[in-house]
């Protein structure tokens, strides 16, 4: 049976966390406000626009809407210098062999991220050819909790939200994909990823043969 497997990016595929944070640190400097590593968290699975109003509550600060906008275009310029030399080696281990695996199955790949970079992201890394379906920032009004971004993915693969599964780390995706009444799949810590209906600390995790059964 052919279903539906649909990535995040950001945390499950790549850790661009982590460059998110050192972008934002930047904005968050000329602020003055004081942005942690625990602070990004919040930040996980957000947009971009999302993102740095949270920021800015952080040091309760407030800017206009041109302030704000130039803001945004600086940050996203920040992030995309440390994607310049990305590689397959940023590819997080354990994911290009699920891919292969569905592949072979002949399964629906695609992504559901909400980053308006992943096209290049998959390119840089070598995996873009592995998606018959990207949807991203780009593509959707509604962030994560919404189920948009994962009912998108699965409707242009021509498959039903109940044979589809979804690969995420953040709480809001996992809660988009259980709206959405897919199979829901959790990469991370099993404190913050409860409401998934799998949990696995990272694709290495994963063994064919839960695949297999998830095929059916
Ligand atoms: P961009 P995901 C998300 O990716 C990131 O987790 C989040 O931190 C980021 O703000 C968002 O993409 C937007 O990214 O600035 O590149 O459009 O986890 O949904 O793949
Ligand atoms: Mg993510």
């Amino acid at each position: 049976m052919k279903k539906a497997f649909i990535f995040d990016l950001d945390g499950v595929i790549v850790d661009t966390a982590k460059y998110h944070f050192l972008a934002w640190q930047k904005i968050a400097q000329e602020l003055n406000i004081n942005f942690t590593h625990e602070d990004n968290e919040l930040l996980k699975g957000v947009s971009r626009v999302r993102s740095l109003d949270i920021i800015l509550g952080l040091g309760n600060v407030q800017v206009s809407q041109a302030d704000k906008d130039r803001m945004l275009i600086e940050k996203n310029e920040e992030y995309l210098s440390y994607l310049v030399d990305m590689d397959e080696s940023e590819i997080l281990p354990g994911v290009l062999k699920i891919l292969k695996l569905l592949k072979e199955k002949n399964q629906g790949i695609a992504l559901g991220s909400a980053s308006k970079n992943a096209r290049p992201i998959l390119e840089k890394t070598g995996i873009l050819s592995y998606f018959d379906v990207i949807v991203d920032g780009n593509d959707v009004t509604n962030a994560k909790p919404d189920p948009e971004v994962f009912l998108k993915a699965a409707q242009l693969l021509n498959i039903d939200p109940k044979n589809s599964i979804v690969f995420e780390d953040s709480v809001a995706g996992i809660q988009a994909a259980n709206i959405a009444e897919m199979v829901s799949v959790g990469i991370g810590e099993e404190t913050i990823l409860h409401e998934a209906d799998h949990i696995f600390k990272d694709f290495t995790q994963i063994e064919t043969s839960f695949i297999e059964e998830l095929i059916g």
